[in-house]
């Protein structure tokens, strides 16, 4: 693959936090690093783990494939490696894969003097995966708890899981979660609407600058977030829905066991009703 002229200027050495120039090097376009090795590693051994459970289930239909966590009587121990073992290993590689990319991120940041806003935003959606996965099921004692991996049957999960709480819309944390998540394609939308509207005109027409755009939003509503600001706004409320997301379902089980309608019997049993 060509090099495009300016990558060989930005294509600098140090930044590693491990290996030292052992894995500083690119293969094309990609950075390496002891971070590119370990996740190709835990995304390959895996990948190949999924496989052989898909070959034990006995179909390679992707929409099937169904590798689930060991039964409830196992707790917390390690199962047999056909009774949840191999989901047990499969998580292990997942978490090995999502922080090798993290830390290769990291190492590229510091390569080139950038903030870590990117590794740490990423670690924000692994944090995700790792409060389903492992935080909730050990404060419920069982990896059973954890969900399968599966395209149908993590959705099977998920909806069993909202039912055992008899309405999981009615969980205060969840909708927190949902309106931030939809604020996050309206902020999204907004943006790039924006930017194209005054950065991709018409031919014949000339682009406009930043000024067009605060224009446009003091007209329409009297305050502009600024340019850099908006890119703060959905940078908090992306963050902001996935750590909300965690809570919401963290509370269920570990904190909260009955149907969550029952919840906001708190409001009807206030003292200003009696
Ligand atoms: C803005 C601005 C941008 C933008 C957008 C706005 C020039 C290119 C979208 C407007 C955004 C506002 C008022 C905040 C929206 C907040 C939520 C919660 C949806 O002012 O500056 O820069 O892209």
């Amino acid at each position: 693959m060509a090099m495009l002229n300016f990558e060989r200027k930005y294509r600098v050495r140090g930044g590693t936090l491990i290996g030292g120039d052992l894995f500083d090097f690119w293969v094309g376009p990609f950075y390496v690093g002891f971070f590119g090795v370990t996740t190709v590693f835990f995304s390959f051994l895996g990948t190949a783990m999924i496989l052989w459970g898909a070959a034990h289930q006995g179909t390679f239909n992707v929409w099937t494939i169904n590798i689930a966590p060991p039964d409830l009587k196992y707790g917390l121990g390690p199962a047999p490696m056909m009774e949840g073992g191999l989901w047990q290993i499969i998580t292990i590689c997942a978490l090995g894969a999502f922080g090798s990319w993290a830390l290769r991120e990291i190492e590229i940041a510091r390569k080139l003097g950038m903030g870590l806003h990117v590794p740490c935003t990423y670690l924000v959606a692994v944090f995700a995966y790792f409060s389903l996965e492992v935080i909730r099921p050990v404060m419920m004692g069982a990896w059973g708890h954890a969900f399968p991996y599966g395209i149908m049957s993590h959705l099977d999960w998920v909806s069993n899981t909202g039912y055992q709480y008899l309405h999981f819309h009615y969980n205060p944390a969840h909708m927190l979660a949902v309106s931030l998540f939809f604020a996050t394609t309206l902020a999204l939308s907004l943006h790039g609407a924006l930017v194209l509207s005054s950065t991709n005109p018409a031919a014949g027409q000339t682009v406009k600058t930043p000024e067009h755009e605060d224009t446009f939003f003091r007209d329409l509503i009297g305050y502009s977030v600024g340019t850099l600001g908006i890119h703060r706004v959905g940078l908090f409320l992306a963050v902001s829905a996935v750590f909300w997301s965690a809570v919401c379902i963290i509370l269920s089980g570990p904190f909260w066991t009955r149907g969550w309608p029952e919840w906001w019997t708190w409001w009807l049993n206030m003292p200003i009703w009696r």
